[in-house]
């Protein structure tokens, strides 16, 4: 395992397919909590991951409806940082020419935030042609994504209101209380404008399978490098593409605040707040 910034970028040099996998310490830097460890990763009492669940839903969905309204609000004034910056540099071939001139890059994201994509607007913004980037997956969803939960119901809209309704709205002055939470009533959370039935959060719960799935796994299968960045591994089957990588020859290099799960598998390793070890890495 190497923290070697010179022979990162010969890897980088040489690499024909690189497979860019982040998780939720990219977007630390620009306020949103991560999941697991670190202080402020806990809601109201709650560990965000037991909300996370089909059946937490079905069990409160005005807990898991106050909880993603509470993230909506904090992303809705949340910015990219220069983290999320350097990794939508990469996705643009022109800017990612000298860095790795053979590449074929695509991003797979498990944020559900959206920052990447606001990151490659304002990139993309000045450029006087616009050019295809590389593919961004995300993997777990989308925050702003909300959708029907009749079975025979597909509406599914993108909805960035703030609040999404009246109701949720009146929760916020509780965000922070451990003691107290407010309940808000089926009938004024947010329904389906077709069938009238309860909407969900457009994200990926346990137990549910994650978008492009097997796309993916063909990724990590030809991928001759794989940049994990700010995630634990904790989670499947996220966690196993880079071993995925590294079973047919591929490196992986992981940035990371600590040595994570996935650091058994990296030929490289740079600690640290990826949001500055990108930016020095890929200078
Ligand atoms: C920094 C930093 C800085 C901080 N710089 N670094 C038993 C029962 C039921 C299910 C299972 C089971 N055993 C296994 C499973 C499968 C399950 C799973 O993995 N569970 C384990 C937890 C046990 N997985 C699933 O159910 C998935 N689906 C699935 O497997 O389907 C089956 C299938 C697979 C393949 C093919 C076909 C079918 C679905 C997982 C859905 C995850 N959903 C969530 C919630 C999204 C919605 C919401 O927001 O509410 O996604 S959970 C949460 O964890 C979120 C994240 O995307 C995901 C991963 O977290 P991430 O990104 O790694 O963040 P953290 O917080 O864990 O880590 C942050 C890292 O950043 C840390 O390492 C810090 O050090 C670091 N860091 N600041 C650099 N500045
Ligand atoms: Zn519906």
């Amino acid at each position: 395992m190497s923290d070697n910034i010179d022979d990162f970028r010969q890897v980088l040099q040489s690499s024909k397919k690189i497979l860019v996998l982040s998780g939720a310490g990219l977007s630390a830097a620009s306020g949103i909590p991560t999941y697991r460890g670190g202080t402020g990763s806990l809601w109201r009492k709650y560990d965000p991951a037991s909300l996370a669940t089909p059946g937490a839903f079905s069990e409160n969905q005005s807990r898991v409806w106050q909880f993603h309204h509470y993230r909506r609000e904090l992303v809705l004034k949340a910015t990219p940082n220069p983290g999320h910056y350097v990794l939508t540099r990469l996705a643009i071939p022109s800017m990612r020419h000298k860095i790795a001139p053979h590449a074929e890059l695509t991003h797979v994201t498990q944020n559900v935030d959206g920052l990447l994509t606001k990151a490659l607007a304002e990139v993309q913004a000045p450029l006087a042609a616009r050019e295809t980037p590389a593919e961004l997956i995300e993997m777990h969803g989308r925050l702003f994504d909300v959708r029907c939960t009749a079975h025979d119901c597909s509406y599914l809209e993108t909805n960035y209101h703030s609040p999404i309704c009246p109701a949720l709205g009146s929760t916020e002055s509780f965000a922070d209380d451990r003691s107290s939470e407010p309940v808000v009533k089926r009938a004024d959370l947010p329904r389906c404008p077709l069938c009238g039935q309860m909407c969900r959060p457009g994200v990926v719960w346990f137990g549910e399978r994650p978008h492009r799935i097997l796309d993916i796994l063909a990724l990590a299968d030809q991928a001759d490098l794989c940049i994990i960045v700010g995630s634990s591994s904790a989670v499947q089957p996220a966690s196993k593409l880079g071993s995925r990588v590294k079973a047919h020859g591929g490196k992986v290099a992981v940035f990371n605040l600590e040595p994570s799960n996935h650091a058994e598998d990296a030929d490289f390793l740079f600690l640290g707040p990826c949001e500055r070890r990108l930016e020095e890495v890929f200078a």
